[in-house]
């Protein structure tokens, strides 16, 4: 009999994922709120201004979670909302979050808190921010206050988005606050105190909740050499995937410093050993690199975007995406890089959650495809007795996409932010049908997804 279901395991979590900046609305008291003021900072001068509204009413929103079907969401508290000035709680707050987390309970939705999603207070901005090493207590003090107040509500806690991406947008690329270019050791010092300040949210939460589960959300990128064969290409593969992905795992697992990290480090790793209850993959494409003796501040990997590809063609490189590359030239659409890091992630033997997954997709001509096509290899993980616990789809609507403003639109949900207009995709039908079957089938791939039904179900 040919496969045309995959299932998946009971209790499997289905959610989605937001974060506060993207979603609230009117957070004037971070860094992001000052940089949107900069011109040519953000794609046609967009602010984030309201958001989604869900600091005033997140219930529709939360609605709409109970009516695909889904049983979790991973939410982010805003810093500067409840510490808005050093060592000054706001009480009014935290009792907006614990409403938030109350709704989502009462409607059957578990919720996943992430601590810091790349906005900070501006007093803390303007003490250095993430480079200031004072910044591991603080954050520390910030989260005894949370979960003293919100931890009868939770226990599944993010410490940190992406910790990786903020050392780079912001010290290398130079597109995210602060703003710096090719500042690699402040990228690394940045990168390091953030993971010193996981390694104290950890122990602070674990003091204060028996039962806490503390990871972080990862984002990983399956590194490629350009030109497969040529070995300086594949060796600065190997070192930025080093110092992007594996340099977070080895020190929150192993307690150990990559080379990078070592550098200027006045505080050991070892405290950080055994620091992940669980890992959070964040995962959308794959990079490619190519040896380029200029580029010091990226190890030497030039990084090739995939519009770049096109014209690496002509000068007859290998260019495996072909029509691969997603409409928004956010990077090329790669599903096996999925399956290769959950199978590296696999051996760390602690469950798995695929924090966020998704694709700007205005039209969602794409991202029906790109869903089961990311979901196979999570089902397959499964199979191997990977401890894959859940997946979480960035995200529910579109929202405030960071220096792209409001062009690349991630929801399943469309979502306008002048009117606040929400109106379901075909993808969103699609979440919603698979979440409520808690599978992968034949008949939704033939329905939403006809031009990869075999890759999906070759039988
Ligand atoms: O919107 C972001 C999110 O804040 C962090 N991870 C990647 C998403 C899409 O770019």
């Amino acid at each position: 009999m040919p496969t045309t279901t995959h299932y998946f395991p009971k209790n499997f979590k289905w959610g989605t994922a937001t974060s506060s900046h993207q979603v609230e609305g009117n957070n004037h008291n971070n860094q992001w709120a000052l940089w949107e003021q900069q011109e040519g900072r953000i794609v046609d001068g967009d602010v984030a201004g309201l958001a989604c509204n869900w600091w005033l009413n997140s219930d529709g929103d939360f609605d709409r979670m109970v009516a695909l079907g889904l049983n979790a969401h991973r939410i982010s508290l805003e810093w500067s909302r409840i510490e808005p000035s050093e060592g000054q709680f706001d009480n009014a707050a935290l009792e907006r979050y614990r409403a938030m987390l109350l709704g989502l309970r009462h409607r059957g939705i578990e919720p996943m808190v992430t601590l810091h999603h790349f906005t900070n207070p501006i007093w803390l901005e303007e003490q250095g921010g993430w480079e200031n090493e004072a910044v591991i207590g603080w954050f520390a003090r910030y989260t005894a206050v949370v979960v003293n107040a919100l931890g009868d509500l939770c226990d599944l806690w993010c410490t940190i988005n992406e910790p990786n991406v903020y050392a780079v947008l912001a010290y290398l690329g130079g597109t995210h606050p602060p703003g710096h270019e090719g500042i690699t050791k402040r990228s690394f010092a940045v990168l390091r105190n953030m993971l010193l300040a996981h390694g104290a949210a950890y122990q602070t939460l674990h003091q204060k909740q028996v039962l806490a589960r503390v990871g972080l959300a990862h984002h990983m990128r399956y590194f490629s050499p350009l030109r497969p064969n040529h070995i300086l290409d594949g060796m600065t593969a190997k070192f930025q995937d080093y110092a992007f992905n594996e340099s977070v795992i080895l020190a929150l697992t192993q307690g150990k410093w990559s080379l990078a990290l070592r550098q200027g480090a006045t505080q050991s790793a070892r405290g950080l050993r055994g620091t992940l209850d669980w890992i959070g993959l964040n995962y959308y494409t794959r990079q490619f690199t190519m040896f380029d003796i200029r580029s010091s501040a990226t190890l030497f990997g030039r990084v090739i975007e995939p519009a770049m590809l096109r014209e690496a063609e002509i000068f007859g490189y290998h260019n495996p995406l072909k029509t691969e590359i997603s409409d928004y030239n956010y990077g090329e659409i790669y599903p096996d890089g999925l399956w290769k890091l959950l199978q590296r992630l696999g051996r760390l033997n602690i469950p798995i959650y695929i924090t966020e997954c998704g694709l700007p997709d205005a039209d969602d001509d794409q991202r029906p495809a790109f869903l089961m096509r990311h979901l196979k290899p999570v089902w397959l993980g499964i199979q191997f007795c990977y401890n894959i616990v859940g997946f979480y789809h960035w995200s529910l609507t579109d929202n405030f996409e960071w220096s792209e403003g409001w062009r690349m639109k991630f929801g399943l949900y469309a979502f306008d932010h002048v009117t606040q207009q929400r109106t379901l995709r075909p993808s969103g039908r699609l979440y919603g049908e698979i979440a409520k079957s808690n599978s992968l089938t034949r008949d939704q791939a033939e329905r939403y997804a006809p031009d990869v039904l075999l890759r999906l179900f070759p039988t």
